[in-house]
């Protein structure tokens, strides 16, 4: 009898690393945004795949940093509960990145009793010696029980090597989810993240990083999905940017979000949109809990 293995197992590793293109990879569907930007992910969003004797959980987490605002905060506690739920923990290092900055997650992740996977996210930028190098170095880093991969999320090299290794190190254990189900968030969330992705590609500076969505409906009917969106934002100056002008902001974001939608529910989508002013959202409590940033 072939033994079921299953468990979570959490990806963890700076901002921009390339968690969520692994994540991706790994289910085999666009779950996760990702843009350029770091902080592009704000929240854990769980992937299911189910296979015939195994069920990997995975989540893809927000990137570790020092926190600013309340916001910043809610995030790390996303990253810290899946510290310590996580029966395997996978920790994305960007090849590009400085070796020195790889101690601060090894200090970040040393209280977490999961099995550890090291990648070396984004070696198509790198070079043979240096990987090499690299490699070494991460497993002193992140000590000798540390399994260590490398890997290009982007063009999927390795994928399939990671996945053999992630069954590897998970338990044998129960089937915790329906294999039809894929992640643990909500048609709306996606709906508001494929509108966040749009607003992180087309603006700069602080505008991104002070913007929000809000799905206010979501209504299927038989050939069209319809939705209703807010976008909120810190200040009337980018509210100003957010909107464009003549609108022509806005339409972009509106028009490229609604063909990314039409892909992932098959089906022809309206979306309306309008902007707001929020003021100090990042930082008011209220705010984050409607917005499904407060655990618990
Ligand atoms: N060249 C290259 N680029 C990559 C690779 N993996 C990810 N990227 C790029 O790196 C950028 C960040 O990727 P994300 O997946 O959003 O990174 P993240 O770790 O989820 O970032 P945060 O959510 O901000 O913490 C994007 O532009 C990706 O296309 C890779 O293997 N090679
Ligand atoms: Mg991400």
């Amino acid at each position: 009898m072939t033994l079921f293995k299953s468990g979570f197992v959490n990806i963890v590793g700076k901002p921009n690393a390339g968690k969520s293109t692994l994540m991706n990879q790994l289910v085999g569907e666009k779950l996760a945004i990702i843009t350029p930007k770091a902080q592009t992910t704000r929240h854990r969003i769980m992937g299911i795949v189910s296979g015939e004797d195994f069920q990997f959980v995975f989540s893809d987490t927000p990137g570790m940093l020092e926190p600013k605002y309340d916001l910043h905060e809610s995030m790390m506690d996303f990253v810290y509960t899946a510290l310590d739920d996580a029966d395997v923990l996978i920790i994305v290092i960007d090849a590009t990145d400085k070796a020195e900055n790889d101690a601060y997650i090894a200090q970040k992740i040393s209280k977490s009793p999961a099995k550890r996977l090291v990648i070396l996210n984004k070696i198509d930028l790198s070079n043979q010696d240096a990987i090499m190098a690299r490699l070494h170095q991460l497993k002193l880093t992140f000590g000798e029980d540390s399994v260590v991969i490398a890997t290009s999320a982007l063009h999927g090299f390795n994928i399939d090597g990671l996945k053999q290794e992630i069954k590897h190190l998970l338990p044998e254990g129960p089937k915790y989810f329906p294999d039809d189900e894929m992640t643990d968030k909500t048609e709306r969330f996606f709906a508001s993240e494929m509108i966040r992705e749009k607003i992180f590609m087309n603006l700069q500076k602080e505008v991104p990083y002070s913007s929000e969505v809000e799905i206010l409906s979501f209504k299927e009917e038989e050939n069209i999905i319809r939705i209703e969106a807010e976008i909120y934002c810190e200040r009337s100056t980018q509210k100003n940017i957010l909107i464009g002008t003549g609108g022509s902001m806005l339409k972009k974001i509106g028009t490229e979000a609604r063909k990314d939608m039409e892909l992932f529910w098959g089906k022809k989508i309206y979306l309306g949109m309008h902007v707001k002013v929020l003021e100090g959202w990042r930082s008011d409590r209220l705010k984050l809990k409607r917005f499904g940033y407060l655990q618990g």
